[in-house]
């Protein structure tokens, strides 16, 4: 049986979604698409044979031919349109944010209690990462004992002009509170936000430095800065009781020339997780069709979303705040 999947929203991200789809993914076949302008959905179908072009997105969402939805269309779109696969009982796997707004996340939450199956999933793609895998096993076996801290860094080469000090936030440091809640299974109680003076790269965009304190009393440091210049980096490092866990970039070239020794770094985040986006659809594929289920959730969804809220709260404040998602549905435990 070969998945029929339908794309919305045929950017850079829906674009790299349909060559997977197209090259990577055994047992589904991009059978639809629909994008806001016209030539960037033909241009999509044109690269393989049947795939149809919708005028409009719930067209294609009610249509009997797709049978599961990729979302990669404007944030402020994604919550409309998760509820309608949910309503019309379809997975859908969602760029992230799930939601523009805490009340939307919500909304999708309660569509899903209803349709009574986790039909959502939001493409929060690092969770696949073999990288972050293998630091989650690691922690897991237990022999480095309780984790102390996480010490994450996400470093962008350049930032486009409208990426503000609060969607440095919001956009790129919310990957890591939610590797860090994959990472560490447990929620954080506060967040305090410090930012650096602008880089001369982006004056009026500050590099953020996020603290956040779990239930427990894990210390998670976040080092947001998107205008680095030298290539798209993630670190993370996980102190524990009796030793630390690295995350290992997955950079297969090592090289040395011109009396120097190094690894080659990647330009942005398609190239540094090129495999996490290939083994999440893989694996959104599989689950459809009856493996485990896989990924982040619609209340991880939320729980991104609010813990970004908050963090742009104690940003505004100048103060730590408290992070409360409320009490989590049954359906989600
Ligand atoms: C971008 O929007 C993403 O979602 C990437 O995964 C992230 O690493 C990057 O910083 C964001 O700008």
């Amino acid at each position: 049986m070969t998945l029929r999947v339908g794309l919305i929203g045929c950017g850079v991200m829906g674009a790299d979604h349909a060559r997977i789809l197209r090259s990577d993914t055994p047992g589904a076949r991009l059978a639809g698409v629909y994008d806001a302008d016209g030539a960037r959905a033909g241009a999509i179908a044109g690269e393989a044979k049947g795939v149809r072009i919708f005028d409009a997105a719930r067209e294609l969402i009610v249509d009997p031919e797709i049978e599961a939805v990729v979302i990669a269309s404007p944030d402020q779109t994604h919550a409309e349109l998760v509820i309608a696969c949910i309503e019309a009982g379809k997975p859908a796997l969602c760029e992230k944010p799930l939601a523009a707004t805490l009340a939307e996340c919500r909304a999708v939450m309660s569509a899903e209690v209803k349709a009574g199956r986790r039909l959502a999933q939001v493409g929060f793609m690092r969770r696949f990462d073999p990288g972050y895998r293998a630091m989650k096993k690691a922690a897991l076996a237990g022999e480095a004992g309780r984790p102390l801290f996480l010490h994450c860094v996400h470093r962008n080469a350049v930032a486009p002009d409208y990426i503000t000090s609060d969607l440095v936030i919001a956009n790129s440091a919310v990957h890591e509170f939610d590797i860090a809640r994959f990472l560490l299974g447990e929620e954080f109680a506060a967040v305090s936000v410090y930012s650096a003076r602008a880089s001369r790269h982006a004056e009026a965009r500050r590099p953020q430095f996020v603290v956040l304190e779990t239930a427990s009393g894990v210390i998670v440091t976040v080092e947001a800065y998107l205008d680095a210049h030298y290539g798209y980096d993630v670190q993370a490092e996980l102190v524990c009781e009796n030793g630390a866990i690295f995350l290992s970039p997955n950079r297969p070239l090592a090289s040395r020339f011109q009396g120097r020794d190094g690894t080659d770094v990647e330009r942005d985040w398609r190239a540094r997780f090129a495999d996490a986006y290939r083994i999440q659809l893989k694996e959104w594929v599989a689950s459809i069709a009856g493996g485990p289920t896989v990924g982040a959730s619609a209340w991880d969804g939320y729980a991104a979303s609010a813990i970004a809220a908050a963090a742009l709260e104690a940003l505004a404040r100048g103060a730590r705040t408290a992070v409360d998602l409320g009490a989590k549905p049954a359906f989600y435990s």
